[in-house]
């Protein structure tokens, strides 16, 4: 069945998660819904404020930053260019955020289809949400935030984890880029095993699983499987997320000393003085 057939089948209106019939339609190829609407109208005027933001600054997209309010207004609403800015800006890309995941998951529903898509989007929204609005409220200011601006917030980065002397040394941090370092691993050995597979040269044959299972039996004994490989990829991708929201969370309300000195309890453990 062509594309266009199928979406003419499915592509009706019904089935919403919220509104009814209400914004039930599409414009050109995107769906609206009472999600799609409210994602434009956070997105266009967090977007207009950025744009205000700048304005008052540097119109140079490398150098424009909207930084949060200085740390002495702890958890209080800031001055619009004090940090207010920041504030209303923050409070847009959640908006823009959360009602996109949930623009997907009213899609999703429509389609008769799994929820894992939004599920996995929530992660990152998390992850977000634990910068700028979990770990603020946990460590009494809004200024713990990071700034919005493309160079400025690398800069926050560094700067956070050199507050905990060497970053690489937070354990959880540790299991974050290990599971971003397998994703990739991961993304790599399917990308590479179905195009092997499924688009040979000109006259040869397509092959299927049967092949692929007995490439990764040959090679490493072991084959996950065609639907295994797609489980456990969304696994170690939500792993990333989620260990980053936690290596960050405990950051500062958790632990405030050097990162390096965590591990001393490693050093502390009996086996080493044990018969001495
Ligand atoms: C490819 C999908 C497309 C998305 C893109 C991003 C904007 C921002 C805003 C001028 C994979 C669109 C960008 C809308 C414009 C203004 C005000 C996704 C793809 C192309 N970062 N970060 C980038 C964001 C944080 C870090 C690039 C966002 C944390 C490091 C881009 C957020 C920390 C490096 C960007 C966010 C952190 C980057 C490429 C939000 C820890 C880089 C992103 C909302 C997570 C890299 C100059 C990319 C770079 C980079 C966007 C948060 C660290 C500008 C929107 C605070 C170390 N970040 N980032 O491809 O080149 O993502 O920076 O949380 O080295 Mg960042
Ligand atoms: C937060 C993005 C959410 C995005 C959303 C959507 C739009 C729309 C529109 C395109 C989480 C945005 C969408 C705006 C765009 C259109 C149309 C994703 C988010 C909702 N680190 N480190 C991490 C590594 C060091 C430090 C995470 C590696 C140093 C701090 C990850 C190295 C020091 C923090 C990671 C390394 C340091 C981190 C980031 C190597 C600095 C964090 C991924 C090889 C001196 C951050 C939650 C992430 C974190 C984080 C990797 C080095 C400090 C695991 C590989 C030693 C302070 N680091 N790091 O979280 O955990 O994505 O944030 O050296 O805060 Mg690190
Ligand atoms: C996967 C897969 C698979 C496939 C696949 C894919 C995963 C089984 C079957 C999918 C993968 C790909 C296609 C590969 C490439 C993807 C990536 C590398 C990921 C990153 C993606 C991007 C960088 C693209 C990002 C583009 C986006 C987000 C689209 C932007 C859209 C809009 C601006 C419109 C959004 C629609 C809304 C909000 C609904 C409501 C719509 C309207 C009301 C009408 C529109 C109105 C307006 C635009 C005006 C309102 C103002 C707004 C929105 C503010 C905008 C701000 C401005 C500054 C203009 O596994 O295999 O194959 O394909």
């Amino acid at each position: 069945m062509a594309m266009l057939d199928f979406e003419k089948k499915y592509r009706v209106r019904g089935g919403t998660l919220l509104g009814g019939d209400l914004f039930d339609f599409w414009v050109g190829p995107f769906y609206v819904g009472i999600f799609g609407v409210l994602t434009a109208i956070f997105a266009a005027l967090g977007t207009a404020l950025i744009i205000y933001g700048a304005s008052q600054d540097t119109f140079n997209v490398w150098q424009i930053s909207i930084a949060p309010p200085d740390l002495s207004y702890g958890l209080a609403l800031a001055p619009l260019n004090e940090g207010g800015l920041w504030q209303i800006i923050t409070m847009c890309a959640l908006g823009a955020f959360i009602t996109w995941a949930l623009r997907q998951a009213e899609i999703s529903k429509k389609l008769g289809m799994g929820y894992h898509v939004p599920v996995a989007f929530g992660v990152a929204i998390l992850a977000y949400a634990t910068l700028v609005v979990f770990r603020p409220l946990l460590m009494g200011a809004w200024g713990h935030g990071f700034p919005y601006g493309i160079l400025s917030h690398l800069d926050w980065v560094s700067n956070v984890g050199y507050q905990f002397l060497h970053f690489h040394y937070n354990p959880a941090h540790m299991l974050a880029v290990t599971f971003f370092f397998t994703t990739t691993l991961a993304l790599a050995l399917h990308g590479g095993l179905i195009l092997s597979v499924t688009n040979p040269k000109k006259g040869e044959a397509v092959k299927t699983a049967e092949h692929e299972n007995t490439f990764f039996r040959d090679i490493i004994g072991y084959s996950i499987g065609s639907l295994g490989i797609h489980r456990l990829g969304l696994f170690l991708a939500l792993n990333a997320g989620f260990w980053s929201a936690v290596c960050i969370i405990i950051s500062g309300p958790f632990w405030t000393r050097g990162w390096p000195e965590w591990w001393t309890w490693w050093l502390n453990v009996p086996i080493w003085t044990w018969g001495g």
